[in-house]
């Protein structure tokens, strides 16, 4: 019996891969050994936002091997906030997980975001020892300063790509948001609609393959205008 759950009935993980031909495929691995420990039941949804690279060939030719993993596909490039919100829309199981698809977490402490979903509809990490540049640090700093002073959201990391969800809590949202200002956007309507948010300390780890793209300037500037158009919506 799950009195205080150790592993969730049902859980739905989901990542965004953008370009990471180079690790989806050990993604989708360390989600297949980790998930059995942590979920009776699960599904894994892959969503590449219009990869040029061969992402999409490899997760799929993965997901061929193992009916758990279905590869949901955007033609075009659309921005990580609508990859991900593809893949959090796209589960059918009681609880939702996302992360990110490029092997900065460990799956495996999902362990410890878990007990709390019971007392609360989501449980989002935040990185104790962040694996970025100063300058990404720094901006880190002042965005998430200004998102819990505009959207009154009341966590300290709030881009953390950890996040576990009970699945009631996400439904009929709608979240504007297709780029990095997603995470602040679902956070502020799931506290507009009076979620139950806790945090979570988990690892991050430096990103061995691929290349990084939070830190661009056009990824930055989108998070601004969906910042003002999401803050005038609001007070409208
Ligand atoms: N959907 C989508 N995902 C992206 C995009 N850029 C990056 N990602 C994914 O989002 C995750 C985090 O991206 P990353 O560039 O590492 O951002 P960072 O960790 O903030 O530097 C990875 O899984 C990427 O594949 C994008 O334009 N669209
Ligand atoms: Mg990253």
């Amino acid at each position: 019996m799950n009195t205080s759950f150790q592993r969730l009935p049902s859980l739905s993980a989901s990542f965004p891969a953008h370009n990471e031909e180079d690790n989806v495929e050990a993604m989708l691995e360390s989600l297949l050994e980790s998930l059995p420990q942590l979920a009776e039941r699960f599904e894994i949804i892959v969503v590449d936002d219009g990869s040029r690279d061969r992402t999409y060939e490899r997760a799929s030719a993965f997901a061929e091997r193992d009916p758990r993993i279905r590869v949901i596909r955007h033609d075009v490039n659309r921005g990580y906030g609508a990859a991900v919100w593809t893949g959090l829309a796209a589960g059918t199981m009681d609880h939702a997980f996302f992360t990110d698809g490029d092997r900065q977490f460990e799956i495996s402490q999902l362990a410890d975001l878990i007990p709390l979903i019971e007392d609360y509809d989501v449980v989002v990490g935040y990185r104790q020892n962040r694996q970025d540049n100063f300058v990404r640090i720094a901006n880190a700093h002042a965005w998430n300063w200004l998102i819990r002073t505009l959207l009154h959201v009341p966590v300290r990391d709030v881009d953390c790509a950890f996040k576990l969800f009970r699945r009631d809590v996400l439904r009929d949202l709608h979240i504007a948001s297709g780029g990095a200002m997603f995470s602040a956007e679902l956070l502020a309507r799931l506290v507009a609609r009076g979620a139950r948010i806790v945090e979570v300390p988990v690892r991050h780890l430096p990103r061995e393959r691929g290349t990084s793209s939070g830190g661009n300037p056009r990824v930055i500037a989108r998070a601004f205008r969906e910042l003002f158009a999401l803050y005038g919506e609001l007070r409208a």
